[in-house]
């Protein structure tokens, strides 16, 4: 079913996690659909030696066999308590931060992997009223098997999936716009993202955007903006964005949650997600600060919640009004009327997306290998053959 790039160590931790829920859980499939979902522990009868050591652990709560366990929070948990770990996390997580109410109307950003479909399930489960938005990329097979897995999730559900196709709509996908601009395909993929987001959150009359980011993706960004001092992008690094400006809200609940703890959720709860990353992320900087920090954490458990949990609670506030003053330079884009900053030459101010936009929109197709360097290019032509 999947054919895109995958990477080799999030596909055995999530071969490793869906082996061991799937033999202590039941029914397994036939739970799969259901969104009430908490699906009940059996015994393990057959065990394998690689799952022996999890499966020896009991969960800290019920003290029944565990499923997975947490060094951070130096426990195991069996799939029941997991995912009331998830959800107080969650909940913790809003409450502390203000980030929604119940009677918001929020949109999630969803892409059809893990993170996006889990906080979309969980907010969902904890009564929000929550519609989701997916944007059509164009990033080949990886695109194509990330729409499907989310329709698939909105469908099985009942809920409410907005759809938006960068070619169909603006006339280029992402790997065309790296091939133009000649620059890296995530910074027209952003770009793209944030602007489509916020467009669809103002005409759809949403309160708030939720986006899927969770504790890794969050602690790498700032490794990497910490490795270079950013005051900019630092003061930006909130969990929260407050409305503004023609901005719409954006909060992130899952920033106290792990990769691995919503790879769990997502078996758990029997949601199918897209495995592989995107195959233009191979040897991005982002993916080896998550290594990085990975690494430190193998050896002092706590430290990547502690990195940044802590900057989120004593450096924002002291970064909140360097934050201020950015967002109160921003005007109205005079083509689509988004806010932007003043250019300092005097010209009419035109927003970043539609300046790309104007700038490749109308180009033929360019595959995704062609914007590949060239080692990744190889693994990924190599993925595609084997059909992997
Ligand atoms: S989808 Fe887009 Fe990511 Fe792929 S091109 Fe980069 S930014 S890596 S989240
Ligand atoms: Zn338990
Ligand atoms: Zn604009």
């Amino acid at each position: 079913k999947s054919r895109g790039l995958g990477d080799l160590y999030k596909r055995q931790a999530h071969w490793y996690l869906a082996t061991a829920v799937s033999r202590l859980t039941t029914p397994s499939r036939s739970a799969r659909s259901s969104p009430e979902g908490e699906q009940p522990l059996a015994a393990d009868t057959e065990r394998s030696t690689e799952e022996e050591h999890v499966n020896q652990s009991k969960c800290r709560v019920c003290r029944e066999p565990a499923i997975i366990d947490l060094p951070r929070h130096n426990a195991n948990f069996c799939a029941e308590h997991l995912l009331q770990l998830c959800r107080r996390q969650v909940e913790k997580a809003i409450a502390d931060h203000d980030m929604l109410s119940i009677d918001d109307r929020i949109l999630v950003a969803v892409s059809g992997g893990k993170d996006s479909l889990a906080v979309w399930d969980i907010l969902v489960e904890l009564g929000y009223r929550a519609d989701g938005l997916y944007l059509g990329l164009g990033i080949g097979d990886y695109s194509d098997v990330s729409g499907e897995y989310t329709r698939a999730f909105a469908d099985e559900r009942g809920l409410t999936l907005h759809t938006v196709d960068l070619r169909d709509e603006y006339g280029y996908d992402v790997p065309t716009a790296a091939k133009v601009t000649k620059r890296v395909p995530c910074s027209a993929c952003g770009l793209s993202k944030r602007h489509l987001f916020d467009k669809a959150a103002s005409d759809g009359g949403y309160d708030v955007v939720v986006t899927g980011h969770n504790l890794d993706d969050e602690a790498a960004v700032l490794f990497g903006n910490a490795l270079r001092w950013d005051i900019d992008y630092l003061a930006r690094q909130h969990p929260v964005l407050p409305a503004r400006d023609g901005f719409p809200k954006k909060v992130k609940p899952l920033m106290r949650l792990t990769e691995r703890e919503m790879a769990a959720w997502c078996i758990v709860r029997g949601i199918d997600y897209q495995v592989d990353e995107c195959p233009m992320a191979l040897g991005n900087k982002h993916l080896a600060y998550k290594e990085a920090l990975n690494s430190i954490e193998r050896t002092s458990p706590g430290s990547k919640s502690a990195f940044y949990l802590e900057f989120v609670d004593k450096m924002s506030p002291i970064l909140a009004e360097h934050r201020d003053h950015e967002r109160s330079r921003l005007v109205a884009c005079t083509s689509c009327g988004a806010p932007t900053t003043e250019p300092d030459s005097g010209d009419a101010p035109v927003c970043a997306f539609c300046r790309l936009h104007d700038r490749v929109g109308g180009h033929e197709p360019v595959p995704v290998e062609m914007v590949l360097n060239k080692r990744a290019r190889k693994a990924y032509l190599a993925a595609q053959e084997s059909g992997e």
